[in-house]
């Protein structure tokens, strides 16, 4: 999609940290780490957000993803996985990504 940062990412338009990559999914390093391991996962596909999902079969792939980043990060003392959905749900980046981020203790509840 034309104006899509993630689009571009993933298009390798626009220059990123990429980790991972298979035929429907990217994970790259967060452009503004909010901790010592933060990078995203995204389809390759457009899509908007979660609420816009209608192949589940597709957000199991990704999550498989976040799983396999943090493995291989060595976050063995845990980890988060966060997707931000709409302006209430803090989304800033309207094409779906998971937030895998670690490193450090998380707190709860976010802000
Ligand atoms: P969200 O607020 O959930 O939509 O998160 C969007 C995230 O995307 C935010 O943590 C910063 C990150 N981000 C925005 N633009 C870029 C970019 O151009 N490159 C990379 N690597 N990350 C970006």
């Amino acid at each position: 999609m034309d104006n899509c940062v993630f689009c571009l990412i993933a298009e390798k338009k626009l220059n990123s940290k990429i980790i991972y990559e298979d035929d429907i999914s990217l994970a790259f390093l967060d452009i503004h780490p909010v901790a010592p391991f933060h990078a995203l996962v995204i389809p390759k596909k457009h899509i908007r957000s979660l609420s816009d999902v209608e192949d589940f079969s597709l957000v199991s792939h990704l999550l498989y993803v976040c799983n396999l980043v943090a493995q291989r990060e060595g976050l063995t003392k845990g980890y988060r996985v966060v997707t931000n959905v709409g302006d209430d749900g803090g989304q800033t980046i309207f094409h779906l990504h998971f937030h895998v981020i670690g490193g450090r203790p998380m707190n709860w509840p976010p802000g």
